[in-house]
């Protein structure tokens, strides 16, 4: 009986900062290989690719390198309904993503109960961020008429920026120590509180942080950041109890 509940996020395929992207790409398939087993669903809560921009692939084809990836995502979707939620490095996908693969689409955070369980679910960034710079971009790559204008651009100019860009925005992370700040400074979980207020969650469910975080809130709400799975393999799922578990797989080999 198919019935746990995985999710995974920040895989940031293509990133230009993985010094084998193919042997990247294959631990991300051995992973959503290993679903196949027993998933009643997944959901992908953001950054799965490093950069993503459907406006080119209609002109230029398809999206380069990513071929095997999307054959697997296609594997799953035969299995299970599979979600995917756009990050801040893929937002930009316009039915072709949907189409290829059959996965369903999230641009916005979803209430969904799982297992008896409701759940919040995003992957987890302008949530209540003070930095203007990143809100400003965050709403320029969400902006229609920005979205028209990048689209003029040649598809070569327009790849070459937008791995670019994303390389630079994850090397200024990694160039500092990723710690956790306390419940206090992170923004899911004051996030978290603040909703809290209004409406009860069990869990809150969120990826972008590149940290595995499990926060208890004073209303019994379970704040869950995903780790990483870009660099270490990290995910997680809900099984039939309505349990979470933070998991890690070594995808290195074939299965
Ligand atoms: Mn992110």
């Amino acid at each position: 009986m198919p019935d746990m509940i995985y999710f995974l996020s920040d895989a940031h395929l293509g990133s230009r900062l993985i010094a084998d992207p193919q042997q990247h790409q294959q631990r991300l398939i051995r992973c959503l290989q290993s679903m196949q087993a027993d998933a009643e669903q997944v959901f992908l809560l953001g950054d799965i690719f490093d950069f993503w921009c459907e406006f080119f692939y209609g002109r230029a084809g398809k999206p380069h390198g990513f071929d095997d990836v999307l054959q697997a995502l296609r594997e799953l979707t035969a299995h299970c309904p599979v979600h995917f939620f756009i990050g801040n490095h893929d937002i930009w996908t316009f039915g072709w993503l949907a189409q290829q693969t059959g996965m369903q689409i999230h641009k916005k955070p979803l209430d969904i109960t799982l297992h008896g369980k409701r759940c919040f679910l995003a992957h987890g960034d302008g949530l209540a961020s003070s930095d203007r710079r990143f809100l400003f971009i965050r709403a320029l790559f969400h902006n229609p008429l920005a979205q028209f204008l990048f689209r003029l651009v040649p598809p070569a100019l327009g790849n070459h920026i937008g791995y670019s860009w994303a390389q630079s925005s994850r090397r200024k992370h990694l160039a500092v120590p990723n710690l956790y700040m306390g419940e206090n400074n992170e923004e899911q979980i004051i996030f978290a509180k603040h909703h809290e207020q209004t409406t009860h969650y069990d869990y809150y469910i969120f990826g972008h942080r590149h940290l595995e975080m499990n926060v208890l809130l004073a209303t019994r709400a379970q704040v869950i950041v995903l780790g990483d799975f870009c660099d270490h393999q990290q995910y997680g799922a809900i099984d039939s109890e309505g349990h979470f578990s933070f998991l890690q797989g070594n995808f290195e080999q074939a299965l």
